[in-house]
């Protein structure tokens, strides 16, 4: 039986989704932020060293990290639908987006996050409008352009095609699905990219992303309720 360890509000809630639409049997270990910081609580310490969510425990095997925890349960448990064959461009796609979700796009949404987090906290007044500075600044020299670029690239990715992997849903859709919704929080996709707002909107109607919602309680990124 695979446990998952799940935190609300996180990426988690994709490997439910990934859970759900595989068919596999599972439980949930629920676990709540700290209401203050938001970070996890400390008996997630207890499963795996890091203190974060997502982890799953299959019989004898933990493995964290999202997109280990993908690939383990794709190449065990998928019938051939979520996992493109060994050597077809769909393979290469689902390997290429399954990195790249975590591995260069979700840095620039922390990297928002945190500037976001810097600007609204209580401040002396004195250093209130340093620290303005300091985020206006990153934000206009890194953040703004590499976003944009990032999008685009996106964008562009799904002109031919309705999923990251072609013309079927893969894997790595389900990767890619939490930091678009990160990116939407920040961003109105309907109004510049189109095809990253359809491709959500293809992923909210799967009938088992939303069975993945109804199980993991509250999803709300950033004051987003995805159940509302
Ligand atoms: N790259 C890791 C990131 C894991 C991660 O940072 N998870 C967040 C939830 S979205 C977490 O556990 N945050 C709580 C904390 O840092 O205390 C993955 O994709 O699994």
């Amino acid at each position: 039986m695979i446990t998952l360890h799940h935190l609300e509000h996180s990426r988690s809630q994709r490997i439910l989704w990934l859970l759900e639409e595989l068919g596999v049997e599972y439980q949930i270990n629920d676990y709540k932020r700290d209401p203050k910081s938001s970070l996890a609580p400390a008996e997630l310490v207890a499963v795996h060293p890091l203190g974060k969510s997502p982890v799953i425990v299959d019989d004898d095997v933990t493995v964290a990290e999202s997109g280990a925890i993908i690939e383990y349960l794709v190449e065990k448990y998928d019938d051939g639908t979520l996992l493109p064959k060994p050597g077809s461009p769909e393979r290469r796609a689902y390997t290429y987006w399954l990195h790249y979700a975590e591995g260069s796009f979700m840095p620039l949404m922390i990297v928002a996050l945190i500037l976001n987090r810097i600007e609204t906290a209580p401040q002396p007044f004195f250093v209130r409008p340093i620290a303005k500075r300091i985020v206006a600044k990153v934000r206009e020299s890194y953040l703004a352009s590499n976003v944009l670029r990032h999008l685009e690239f996106m964008e562009s990715s799904l002109e031919k095609s309705a999923w990251f992997c072609g013309n079927n849903i893969c894997a790595a859709d389900i990767q890619m699905s939490f930091p678009l919704e990160a990116a939407e929080v920040r961003t109105n996709l309907k109004v510049g990219y189109p095809n990253l707002a359809d491709f959500l909107h293809r992923v909210r109607t799967r009938p088992a992303y939303q069975r993945a919602l109804e199980m993991g309680g509250p999803y709300e990124l950033l004051g987003i309720n995805k159940k509302g």
